[in-house]
């Protein structure tokens, strides 16, 4: 849906303002959950979590995850080490 999209790229325009700066590539949409912390969500479908300071952390795949507008979603992959990865490489002078 092209208006369900624009929410979303509108959303990433917004958190990418903050000061987490994650490499965004192969990153498709990033959702906020209930408890503060973001999934990440790769094109390929597999996710990677940040926790609400921006740090990446471990969740085992299948688990469920509350979105702030009360979705569940299941846990799918744990990409954290992409995720770092992408962090990493904004942290270079
Ligand atoms: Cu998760």
């Amino acid at each position: 849906m092209s208006i369900f999209k624009a929410v979303v790229g509108l959303s990433l325009l917004l958190s990418g303002l903050s000061a987490f700066a994650v490499d965004r590539e192969g990153i498709e949409k990033s959702v906020q959950l209930k408890d503060g912390s973001t999934v990440h969500v790769f094109k390929d479908g597999k996710m990677a979590m940040e926790d609400k300071l921006g740090r990446p952390y471990r969740m085992k795949p299948g688990q469920m995850m509350q979105t702030t507008d009360s979705q569940s979603m299941a846990m799918q992959g744990d990409e954290v080490a992409r995720l770092s990865n992408g962090q990493r490489a904004h942290m270079r002078p």
